[in-house]
């Protein structure tokens, strides 16, 4: 256990009394702890697939006239399982070289959810999604194995954040000009995998990401966050892989140093296939579509429909959708609904993007099997291939998915 700094090391965030470090309240040894839940959210098999740990959205659940993913519908990836954080106790903890007035870990700033709360706030859209999304498509579609959970495409929301920017709060502790890198690090139990220990899940990243717009988010749509979803406070790293984004936010260390962690040498880089031996770590989202129907959905003979989807990319917002209705025989540009990648009236002061909802007449369909593709670019002229190269963990699925429709 860490002791309570000394008054006059304390951080100038607040002159606010502070908190001790809490540990999340269900460790194991803890006698509730045996028969806990990985997620603790309902996961109805109508809108879920359960994996376990994870479990993603499916998309024939997701409602065309809603732009934001309600947090009970978001997708959970847990490398362990949600923990139990007491918001009344709960401290972020702030340490490293990198500060002006450098810091160890036990000497760390300690700040408080009421500490935060108390800065200037700031509310962003993103997309969040999954590295892995879209992974199943290596096996059914270009017949490879790779590892991970076999995710279609429902490991990705689109989510408008609460918070604190992180540039906010680095600026007020005070940073070094020789900073370069933060790691971020959870509260939730060290992740083991087979014989290896790889400790708290925890991610570094560049400062001039953290000084970009990077979020500490205490909510999202205007409720504060699910356990699932990180509560009391997640990191956001706006368009970045979803590892990125540390849910349980326990400590950031601002370091001089790039920093590594397992989280960004042994995962979430490419490996196997034709990737370099050196692939860095990844970082920014790819282009991916998605229809909104049942996974082999059936529609009715000769019945006119409107079918709707939706497009994403790490880079921002989709600029056009084109869509095929005989497996890439003929294509046809998609309606665009939400070209700025932001919900309708969801006003100013949001610098952010989500995904962006189109729509597509299917008129009078004959009887008989089809694949329906959809290819998204984005603004940066960003688009989706045909065949996503192999890599052995299975990311960054980003080829057209052949989506398969039975009319009758
Ligand atoms: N502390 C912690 N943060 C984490 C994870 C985790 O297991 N522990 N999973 C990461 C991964 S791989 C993803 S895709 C996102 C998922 O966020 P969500 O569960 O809120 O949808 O959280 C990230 N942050
Ligand atoms: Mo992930």
């Amino acid at each position: 256990m860490t002791t309570r700094p000394q008054a006059t090391r304390r951080t100038v965030l607040s002159a606010a009394a502070v908190t001790p470090f809490a540990a999340p309240l269900l460790r194991p040894g803890h006698p509730a702890y045996a028969g806990a839940p990985n997620i603790l959210k309902p996961l109805p098999p109508e809108r879920f697939h359960d994996y376990g740990t994870n479990a993603e959205m499916r998309w024939d659940s997701v409602d065309p006239a809603r732009y934001y993913t309600a947090q009970r519908d978001l997708f959970v990836r847990n490398h362990t399982r949600t923990p139990t954080i007491d918001p009344a106790t709960y401290a972020l903890r702030v340490f490293g070289d990198g500060l002006e007035e450098r810091r160890s870990q036990d000497d760390a700033h300690v700040l408080t959810l009421r500490d935060l709360r108390r800065l200037p706030r700031h509310t962003r859209t993103t997309v969040l999604e999954c590295t892995g999304n879209g992974r199943s498509f290596f096996g059914s579609q270009q017949d490879q194995t790779v590892s991970g959970t076999p995710w279609k495409l429902g490991s990705v929301g689109t989510v408008r954040w609460e918070g604190v920017r992180l540039r906010t709060v680095l600026r007020r502790l005070g940073l070094s000009p020789r900073a370069v890198s933060v790691m971020a690090t959870g509260l939730d139990d060290e992740f083991v995998s087979g014989e290896t220990n790889y400790g708290r899940v925890r991610r570094p990243f560049s400062l001039e990401k953290a000084l970009d717009d990077a979020i500490l988010a205490w909510g999202a749509n205007g409720q504060d966050l699910l356990p699932d979803h990180g509560f009391p406070l997640r990191l956001v790293l706006p368009g970045w892989i979803g590892i990125a984004s540390i849910k349980w936010l326990g400590s950031l260390e601002v370091s001089k140093r790039e920093q590594t962690s397992p989280w960004n040498t042994t995962f979430y880089r490419m490996t196997g296939g034709d990737h370099p031996a050196d692939s860095p770590p990844l970082t920014l989202n790819p282009v991916r579509s998605a229809w909104e129907l049942p996974w082999e959905a059936t529609l009715e003979a000769g019945t006119t429909t409107t079918l709707t989807g939706r497009s994403w990319s790490g880079a921002g917002p989709i600029r056009r959708v084109d869509v095929s209705l005989d497996g890439g025989g003929t294509w046809q540009r998609a309606d665009v609904v939400d070209p700025a990648g932001r919900a309708p009236r969801s006003g100013a002061g949001d610098s952010g993007a989500g995904w962006t909802r189109w729509t597509v007449r299917w008129r009078r369909p004959r009887a008989g099997t089809y694949e329906l593709l959809a290819r998204a670019t984005d603004r940066s002229g960003r688009t989706q291939p045909d065949v996503t190269p192999f890599n052995s963990q299975g990311y960054f699925f980003d080829a057209v998915v052949r989506h398969p429709v039975t009319v009758a």
